[in-house]
């Protein structure tokens, strides 16, 4: 299996197909806070996740599902848009609250790496505490050729993003000994991203907190069990896996 990570879905190379050379399965990593947020709804019981870059399209596709099971999630600079449901805390997605539902969800960042990658034949996200289980699933669906893709700010670099591809990666290369194929790294970025988690992989939380969005974070007030549940380790064995486009 050969991994290459791109910091941002605006640093991702146009989209082939296997065949002609491309992925055969993306992961996309919003450790703050997006892909937590996904990981945890689903564990919680929601329906599906379904994704939009856009707002309007949200609330078009919203109203087309019946109210009773649907909620809308929105988050844009950081804060609930008004008038939503949720926002984009992984804390807010309790059993009560999304059991049963249909979430339709919009970030400033993260939902967009979600479409950048969308035609790619499997599409997983990935935080901190799934991180295990998503290396799992690529090694033992034998996945050849695998891009993961952060979010960044705005088409800018994140810390915390590159933390989790670099800890996905080590648990790949851990689980992918014999039978498995092993695993090569298929960019700088990638191996950036290794040295990041084995720097960094005792002390999470702090990683999350010195980032740039972490302190917009708590520039906006108190995070600390989004920090405290973004940044813990192998939590969950959920995989979120797109089951069509943008549905999760
Ligand atoms: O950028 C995103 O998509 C969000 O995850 C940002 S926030 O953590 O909700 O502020």
């Amino acid at each position: 299996m050969q991994i290459s990570y791109f910091h941002t879905s605006e640093c991702v190379p146009a989209v082939r197909s296997p065949e002609e050379g491309g992925p055969d399965a993306a992961v996309v990593i919003d450790v703050l806070r997006a892909t937590t947020t996904i990981a945890w709804s689903l564990q919680n019981g929601a329906e599906a996740i379904e994704a939009f870059a856009d707002l309007a399209a949200l609330d078009a596709a919203a109203a087309a599902w019946p109210a009773a099971r649907t909620l809308r999630a929105g988050e844009r600079g950081g804060e609930r848009v008004e008038g939503y449901d949720l926002g984009n805390s992984p804390l807010a997605v309790t059993p009560e609250r999304v059991k049963g539902k249909r979430i339709f969800m919009s970030t400033t960042n993260g939902t967009r790496s979600l479409q950048a990658v969308r035609t790619v034949p499997l599409l997983l996200t990935a935080c901190l505490p799934n991180r295990t289980a998503v290396a799992r699933r690529l090694v033992q669906g034998g996945a050849e050729r695998v891009w993961i893709v952060g979010s960044g700010w705005e088409g800018d670099y994140s810390l915390e993003d590159s933390l989790a591809a670099g800890a996905v990666a080590s648990a790949a290369t851990e689980l992918a000994v014999a039978p498995h194929r092993g695993v090569s790294f298929g960019n700088d970025e990638m191996l950036a991203a290794l040295a990041l988690w084995q720097q960094w992989h005792t002390d999470t939380e702090t990683c999350l907190r010195a980032a740039s969005h972490g302190q917009r974070l708590i520039g906006l007030g108190d995070h600390d069990s989004d920090f405290r549940c973004c940044s813990a380790v192998d939590t969950l064995t959920l995989v979120p896996v797109q089951t069509e486009p943008g549905v999760l």
